[in-house]
């Protein structure tokens, strides 16, 4: 699918998705899910490639023709494949999209999930220019978003940063640097602090927890991370060093529903913000992630936005939609609450593979 503008993060740009669904069909129902891995190994190591490999090979002939109680089952069943969050995440989810129509309830619920709208922001990424990148911020903060995240990088910060905060002193502004610091630079991102940002995302190494509490002593920015955090342990001990005051929880990269809902739980307990992060997702990812933002911790606006800043159609309808005052209404028809577009589908398909 191509974006309707190239995405610029500090690990690369992308200008078209590929991205693997799994399609589950169960007693009659049939769930989806989407693989939320990038198209080359730069946020993760994971790729639509590796997510076809290990769903293939693995996590499908494990599932198929089982009998569950409840689709978190399969966590436990998958365990033995170390890591490939998103490729467990993608058929786990499909399966509760089943559950929460069998139960003839919203998914958002199904969950526990209690917001009826949820607040959200935009991740805008790096532009050629600062005028550009000026545009940009006050074309989302005139959609109503109530919360504007740049993405920054060495060469990248500290500029367009000011130059936000010099005409628009008042928004919620933070930055994400997907991993592009590293300790070495701690004068240049204590720099950061003047600029009132809501947290830092991610500055340092992507699997790195206790050098983000070294930064996190010497700075007053929140740090916030993102790739570090895959469970509950690395929750549990990113707080308890002190790595972050926030996580970012993405469906993906903690492995489905089940993951996503004891991260929310560990962080809830100990009064750690979270918010929803995102992966340039289809509708179907996107619907996935607007059910998750329902549960009670996910206090601060997230990056799930309008459909229509990624695609020319997406492949759900109907497409999600933000209102003036930067809110997308959770469903509460039952299961994803958004039908997937399937003649869409099949026309962008480029391979398929079934299992019976
Ligand atoms: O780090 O949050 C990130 C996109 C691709 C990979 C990583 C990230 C992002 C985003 C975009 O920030 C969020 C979105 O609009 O989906
Ligand atoms: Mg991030």
């Amino acid at each position: 699918m191509p974006l309707l503008s190239p995405f610029e993060t500090s690990f690369g740009r992308t200008t078209t998705r590929r991205i693997v669904l799994v399609r589950a069909d169960a007693e009659g129902f049939t769930g989806w899910g989407e693989v939320t891995a990038g198209e080359s190994p730069f946020y993760n190591y994971e790729t639509p490639e590796t997510a076809w490999h290990i769903l293939r090979d693995f996590l499908i002939p494990w599932t198929l023709g089982k009998e569950w109680s409840s689709p978190g089952d399969v966590v436990r069943v998958f365990r033995p494949v170390r890591g490939h969050y998103m490729a467990k995440a993608a058929l786990e989810n499909a399966l509760w999209d089943i559950a929460a129509q069998q139960k003839n309830l919203p998914l958002a619920k199904l969950i526990g999930g209690n917001l009826q709208e949820i607040p959200c922001g935009v991740s805008i990424g790096i532009k050629p220019s600062i005028p550009e990148l000026l545009e940009s911020v006050a074309r989302e903060v005139a959609a109503g978003y109530q919360r504007i995240k740049v993405k920054v990088k060495p060469g990248w910060d500290i500029n367009p940063l000011d130059a936000i905060r010099t005409k628009f002193p008042q928004i919620l502004l933070m930055a994400d640097a997907n991993s592009a610091y590293s300790l070495a630079d701690i004068e240049h991102l204590k720099e950061f602090d003047r600029f009132n940002l809501m947290m830092v995302e991610q500055p340092l190494g992507w699997d790195d927890l206790l050098d983000h509490a070294k930064l996190q002593r010497e700075i007053t920015t929140p740090v916030c991370l993102d790739e570090s955090i895959h469970t509950t342990d690395d929750a549990r001990k990113a707080i308890d060093i002190g790595a972050c005051k926030i996580i970012n929880i993405k469906l993906g990269r903690v492995g489905g529903f089940t993951g996503a809902c004891a991260v929310h739980d560990v962080c809830r307990a100990r009064r750690i913000p979270v918010w929803c992060g995102g992966m340039l997702e289809s509708g179907i990812g996107r619907a996935h992630n607007i059910a998750m933002s329902a549960l009670p911790g996910f206090t601060l606006p997230g990056d799930v936005s309008a459909s229509k800043r990624y695609w020319s159609e997406d492949i759900i309808e109907p497409e999600v939609t933000v209102s003036a005052q930067g809110t997308i209404q959770v469903p509460k028809a039952a299961g994803l609450g958004f039908s997937p577009k399937v003649p869409r589908i099949e026309k962008l398909t480029v391979r398929k593979e079934s299992f019976e």
